[in-house]
Order: C-alpha cells, then structure tokens, then sequence
C-alpha cells in the first residue's frame, strides 16, 4: 500500500497536480529520500510571506514538461545542413524502394552524416577518415535523449540498450554486422566507450581497464589482411556488467573461433597476427631479441612474406615499436603481473623459434621414411623458451605412436608429419595463450564486482565479417557460416517473430517478405547430412581424402546453393546470403581433423613454466584439440598416445558448432539492438561511395524490408502486467493501482497522446518510437524529481 496523498497547508501552491507529483517523488520506483515531503512541509512554514511567489515559479519551472527536451533538442553545429527531402530514418521515407535507400545513404554520405535509422536498426556506412563525431560534446549530447533530437549516431545505440536495460532491467545485446572491413570493430570500441560514460564508471582505473581490454584482446586476435589492416580473426562477445543502479561493475569477454591457422601459415598480401611483429619489434628495441633466441638480423619463418624478407624490415618499424609498449601498458594496467608478462613473450617467442625448426629425410634400409632434424640448435632454443627438454621434443616431432593390437609401437613420422606436427604445437600454443590471456582479463576484472551487485549486462557482438578472397579455404567457410548465424538471427527478430506474435495475439498486420536464410543453415548445421557432419564423417575414413570429400558433398547436398563449378579441381561454390563464393577445399580434411599429438601435450606438461603446463593441463574443452581427459571414442583418434591415457579427440567443425550454438545462447539471452556496418566501397577510400557496392550490402541486409517492416509492424510487444507497472504513473495518481487491463494500457497510451499503437490478447503492441517517447516521459519525471530534491535541500541550507 503506497502513502496517501498528504494534505498541505497551501492550497494555491498545492494544487491536485502537484500533490501527485509530490507523491510519486515519495515511492519506491524512483528510489528517493522518504523525507522529501517533510523537507518540503518545514520549508513553507518557514518561508516568509513574501518569498512564496518566488519558490512556486521555481517549482512550477522544474515540473515544466518541455524543460527537458529543449535542453536535448539543440543541434551539433558541425552538422552541415540537411536536405528538405532527406531523412534520418529510413523507415519514415513516403517512398520505399532500392533507389530512394541509396539516394538518401549516399547524400548523407556526401556531408559525412556516416548514420542513419531504419526504425531501431542503425545503418553505420564506414567514413574511412577520422571525424569529429565523437568528442565529449557529443557524448552528452546523446545522453538520455530522444533518438529525433540529435543526427543518428553509434552512441545514441548505446543510450537506447542502457535505458532499456535500466528501464526493464533486463539484459541488452548489441549485433554488429557488415562484411570484413566494413567498420564494426571500430563501432564496437565507440559502444563501449559510451557506455562506460553511461554507467558512470566511478571509478577512472575500471573505466580505462574496460577500454584497455578491447585493444589488448585485439593485439592477439587481429591481424593484417588484404581487405582490412586490422582484421578481427576471432568473435568477440564482450559484456559489460552493470550493477542494479545501472552503475558499470566490470566486463567480461567471450572469444569464439581464432583462426589459429594463421600462426603458421598467411595468404598472399596477409599477415600474422599484430602481437609477433610488436614483439619482435619491441624486444629488439629493448635489446632483448638475444634473452628470447631471436635473431635481428633473420626474420622467423613464420613472420616471412612477400613484403618483409628481412628482420630489419620489422625490427625497425617504429609504430610496431610503439605499439608493443603499449600493449605491455595495458597487460599491467589490467593487473598482469611482469612474471606472468614474462612467460607470455617467452610463450611467443618459443613459437617464433619453432617455425625454424627443420627437418631433413632419413633413408635407411628398412625404413625410407623417417625424418631427422636439421638445425638442432633452433630445436634446443625452443625447448628451452619452453623448458622442457630438448630429446624429448625431438622424439615427440619425429615419431608418433600407434596402438594395434594393444600393443604401442613407436613410428617414424615423415619429413611431412614432423611439420605438421611442429605446426600444431604452434597453433596449439597461440590459441591456448589467447584463451589464457582472456580467462586471465576476466578473472582481473571481475575483482571490481562484489556479490550484491545485481548482474546486469549488455553484450556486444564484434566477429569476423563475411569474406571473399581470391582463393577461399575452410577459415573463410567457417567464417561466412557464422555470419549466416548472425544473419539468420537478425531475421528471426525483425522478422519471423514479431510476425508470429501478430498471428498469436490476432493483431492486424500486412506480412512484409523477407529472405529466408534458413535453408542454407540447414544446409551447413543439419545432422546427419548437413556439410559440417559430412566433413566431419569424412574425416574419421584414414583413406579419405579432400577429392572425396568434395564428391560427398556433391552426392549429398542437393540444393541449389551448392554446385560444383567446372575446371576448377576440388572447388565448391555456395550461394550465401551474401553472395556467391567459390571455396577450394584443398586441406580441409587435415584442416578438420588437427589435433595435437598427446606426446606434444604430455611433454609440455613436464615444462618448468608454470604458464605453459597451465596452458596443457587443464584442458580448454573450447579449443578444439585433444582432450586427455576425456573418455575414448573408438575410431576417432588418429593418434594414440604413450601413456595409457583416455583420448578423444574433437574435430574443429565439431568444436566450431558448440561454439556457435554457445554464442546464439548468450544472445538471445538478451534484447537485441542491431548495427549494420555498410562498406562504400573496396578501396578503403574516404569520400567514395559505390552505389551498387552499397546496393548489394543494402540487397542482402534487407534494409528495405527492415524499413517495411519497421513502417507498418510494431517492434515491442509487452504484457500488459509490465507495461503497466513501468509506465502507470504517466496517467494515474501514484497511490493508484490499476487492473492490468486493455483498457488501463489504453489509458496510459492515451494520456501519453500517442497513437497507431495495437492491443493484443495479452500485449500492447508498440511502435519503436512510441517506446521510445514513454521512456523518455518517465525518465524526464525522474529528473524533475531529482531536481525539486536538490532545489530544496538547498532551500533549506
Ligand atoms: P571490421 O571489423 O568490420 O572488419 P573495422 O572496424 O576494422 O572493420 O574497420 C576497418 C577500417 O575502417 C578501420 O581500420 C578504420 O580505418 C576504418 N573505420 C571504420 N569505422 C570508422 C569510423 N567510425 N571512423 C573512421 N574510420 C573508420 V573484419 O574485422 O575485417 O570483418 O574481420
Ligand atoms: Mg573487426
């Protein structure tokens, strides 16, 4: 039971109105001092007659409706002017077609408004340049405002997921899309940046541990490409944590699939990843190349390419330099400690070294096949940056073991082996150091959360985009299958859902078509006869090889977006959402299978560092890779290992489909707020827009139907019960407690002024403007209140 409405001794001054107000500022919901009524009642008696006017103007100032907005609606004064017929959503255009899409995203790009709506989507068309959008001006600017009051920008996203959040207290997920190169790591630092400005980090170290935390990550997990300089090779899921006052608390980071292959070998134009040539550069730099077995003068084979032929080439680079003192200032400000420092270059350095490790064949009269290493010093320098021993690294490169009949034989590996197995070692390193060093950052910042801080999150989703190389090999399969997830996903909240619920809930609708990218889901996904279980049914055949793989897929997957294209040897095409992309699938059985022989792993066991048997006993489930701990599934081990330890091994498609069926969990645990990275074109040029480039981006996101759909349909459904709970005090007096009603809502609505709204058996049906408009309305009575607070404890000195 709330507090009935107090009776005043000034009855000009307290009008009904005002009583209300007065009222709500009491309860609960706003969380406000209980003796504000008091404060108030002292003041008015003590006030002097002649000052009553003053206070009532100043009272009647503060509960003055428009105050607020006006505040929110001044214009940046960057912004060069507006076209009459150009919009900043493109849900609100009278003419909806291709043309019309294209025209408004390309003048908007010609003055460098790089965003724009369509309803709650944001289409974000990369500027390539800097601008000067994101200043601390524009931080406030999009503070608690109304989307229609400020240009569409990234940060007004992270102001739509905080309050709702706040305002549902639920958690928030933010989807960013596009193709490689399109801008979405980028918008990803912008979302975090505002939002930490959002939840008022009150402490300055969590604020820039949490901003530190992205470029760190990024060091390990990004890398040179010949679409993108910066190129994510992994999915990042970063969640910034809140506590129930929507104050951020700290961030966690999830990341899915490195595409650890990169380690050993690049494309043409490719690089490795960013952190060997920072390390390299910088221990150079700090004449510590010797401490680390590396040489200045040759560059590690992995590090080898077209571009950099000579250690020189790196050693010299001066913003590679600066970048390793930068990341070493971010392992420390995250609270690294310098032995964990240590053992982390140590770790990279052993696998640059490792790369070098040759090896030579062997004839002998029984056995042609044998291989012998060829540089013995470079193989004792890895053993000992990884302190093990050196015979032992040498025995578990060069031969394998196999178990027939119960009985284990020791086999020779082949020149071929031996490097696969020296190039495992080193994917298997990186990729286990890269899940260390994220474990290691969450378990960092986790430190700033107490238990009584009620979880609250908004997740950000940042992965690798859609790609098409020249030459496309099973990285960018499993790559482009992610963003089909994402695709997929996408389409089942725009789309199927909310269309599903206006059958459900008899509200009248015109159903908009979409592309339904299911079919090639099912396609990839599908069990038993979807294309990863047919790789993966492959791969367990010791005779298969990537010609009969291809042949199966081509006897089983009988579908249209799936064919074979002539005179190209082991090719496939598949026709994504996307666009069409040829794959070649030489290597992709090997590519599946990988698994780190148990020598491998049981000998880094017996390491001396503490971070490299960390790496290796407890078993990463997520990695992909041999898992000692597991029960054996017959037949599925290539390799068996010396010791009469249970193996089994997991294959990369496998490992690959847990991780995506993970990630979908995490998401949709949340409300989503999508982002669509648009890329205007190739060239990476600023001022460059390639209208049919765009068009095709614009084709498969369907925009078009997303602006339909946003026009007509309406994208929040809640239960009356919650609607009304959140927003009653917009129409009813705050002791109140109206029936959770149709026609309560309708009253709410009403009062509100708002209008196309729908009501449904159990949910108002709701614009996303209209959702929009009611926050703001609470938040701004919020403010107000806050506001008389302050006014009169100043009052009363
Ligand atoms: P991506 O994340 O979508 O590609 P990025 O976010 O790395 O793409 O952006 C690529 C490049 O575009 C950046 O390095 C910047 O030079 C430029 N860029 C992007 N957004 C902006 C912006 N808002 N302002 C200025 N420049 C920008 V990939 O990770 O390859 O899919 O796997
Ligand atoms: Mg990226």
């Amino acid at each position: 039971p709330r507090n009935p409405p107090p009776t005043l001794h000034q009855p000009e001054l307290w009008s009904d109105e005002f009583n209300d107000f007065i009222c709500k500022c009491l309860i609960k919901d706003f969380e406000l001092r209980p003796n504000v009524l008091d404060l108030l009642q002292h003041v008015f008696i003590k006030q002097t007659v002649g000052r009553e006017k003053i206070l009532q103007k100043q009272l009647i100032e503060l509960i003055d409706l428009n105050q607020h907005e006006r505040i929110h609606t001044k214009k940046g004064s960057h912004m060069k002017t507006q076209d009459a017929d150009e919009v900043d959503d493109l849900a609100t255009l009278e003419v909806l077609d291709e043309n019309t899409v294209a025209d408004q995203l390309q003048n908007r790009y010609a003055r460098d408004q790089v965003y724009t709506y369509v309803g709650d989507t944001l289409i974000a068309v990369n500027p390539f340049h800097k601008m000067e959008i994101y200043t601390p001006e524009h931080t406030k600017m999009y503070i608690g405002a109304k989307h229609t009051a400020n240009p569409p920008h990234i940060f007004a996203v992270a102001d739509t997921a905080y309050q709702s959040m706040v305002s549902y207290n639920n958690d928030q997920c933010i989807v960013i899309s596009g193709e490689s190169g399109a801008g979405k790591t980028e918008s990803a630092h912008l979302l975090v940046q505002q939002l930490t400005v959002l939840g008022k980090a009150n402490n300055r170290t969590l604020q820039e541990k949490i901003l530190l935390v992205n470029s760190l990550v990024e060091a390990f997990g990004n890398a040179c490409t010949v679409i993108n300089d910066n190129s994510s090779r992994f999915g990042k899921y970063l969640e910034m944590k809140f506590n129930g006052g929507g104050t951020v608390v700290g961030a966690q980071i999830s990341e899915y699939l490195l595409e650890k292959s990169r380690v050993v070998h690049q494309a043409m134009g490719e690089r490795n990843f960013h952190i060997f040539y920072y390390i390299y550069a910088g221990l150079a730099d700090r004449k510590k190349l010797a401490h680390y077995k590396l040489s200045d003068s040759k560059t590690p084979k992995y590090l080898y390419h077209e571009n950099i032929k000579l250690g020189p080439d790196i050693v010299n680079n001066a913003s590679y330099k600066e970048q390793f003192d930068a990341v070493e200032q971010c392992f420390k400000v995250i609270g690294f400690t310098l032995e964990e420092l240590g053992n982390v270059y140590s770790t990279l350095a052993a696998i640059l070294n490792s790369g070098d490790i040759e090896f030579s064949p062997v004839a002998s009269e029984h056995q042609t096949d044998k291989s012998n290493i060829s540089n013995m010093s470079v193989l004792e320098n890895v053993a000992s940056l990884l302190r093990i021993r050196s015979d032992e690294l040498q025995e578990a490169l060069t031969s394998h073991c196999v178990v027939a009949r119960g009985e284990t034989i020791v086999r020779p590996n082949t020149v071929e082996k031996a490097v696969e197995v020296r190039d495992a070692m080193g994917k298997a390193l990186y990729s286990r150091l890269f899940s260390w060093i994220v474990n290691r950052i969450n378990a960092l910042l986790a430190k700033n959360c107490t238990s009584d801080d009620k979880g609250l999150n908004i997740g950000i989703l940042d992965i690798f985009g859609f790609e098409n190389f020249k030459k496309n090999s099973f990285e960018q399969l499993c790559i482009n299958i992610a963003n089909e997830q994402i695709q997929f996903y996408f389409n089942q909240h725009i789309f199927a859902w909310e269309q599903d619920e206006y059958l459900n809930e008899e509200v009248d609708a015109r159903m908009i078509e979409y592309e339904d990218n299911r079919p090639l889901l099912d396609l990839f996904l599908q069990k038993p006869m979807g294309m990863l279980s047919l790789l993966d049914e492959e791969s367990r055949f010791p005779q298969a090889t990537d010609q009969t793989l291809v042949e199966k897929f081509e006897g089983n997957l009988k579908t249209k977006s799936f064919w074979r294209p002539m005179r190209v040897d082991l090719g496939f095409g598949i026709h994504h959402y996307a666009g069409k992309v040829i794959y070649n699938a030489a290597g992709f059985l090997a590519k599946n299978r990988e698994t780190l022989p148990a020598d491998i792993i049981l000998l880094l066991r017996s390491s001396e560092n503490e971070l490299i048997r960390k790496l290796v006993t407890h078993p990463l489930t997520r990695t992909g890779e041999v898992d000692t701990t597991a029960l054996c599934e017959s037949g599925d081990t290539p390799y068996h290992p010396r010791e009469t330890t249970n193996m089994r091994t997991q294959t990369v498609a496998s490992y690959f489909r847990y991780s995506l069926m993970d990630l979908l969990s995490k998401m949709v645990a949340g409300q989503p707020h999508f982002v669509r990275c648009i890329k205007p074109n190739n060239d990476r040029h600023a001022n460059k827009f390639d209208r049919e480039k765009v068009l095709v981006q614009l084709r498969y996101t369907g925009v078009l139907e997303t602006a339909k759909i946003r026009r007509q349909g309406y994208s929040h459904r809640i239960l009356f019960a919650n609607f009304i709970k959140r927003y009653y005090l917009l129409a009813y007096h705050a002791n109140e407690e109206p029936a959770a009603t149709p026609e309560t809502c309708a009253a709410i609505l009403e009062k509100a002024k708002l209008e196309n709204w729908a009501m449904g058996k159990t949910k108002v049906f709701l614009k996303y403007y209209h959702v929009e408009h009611l926050n703001l309305m609470v938040q701004q009575a919020t403010q107000r209140i806050i506001l008389v607070q302050a006014c009169v404890r100043g009052w009363l000195g």
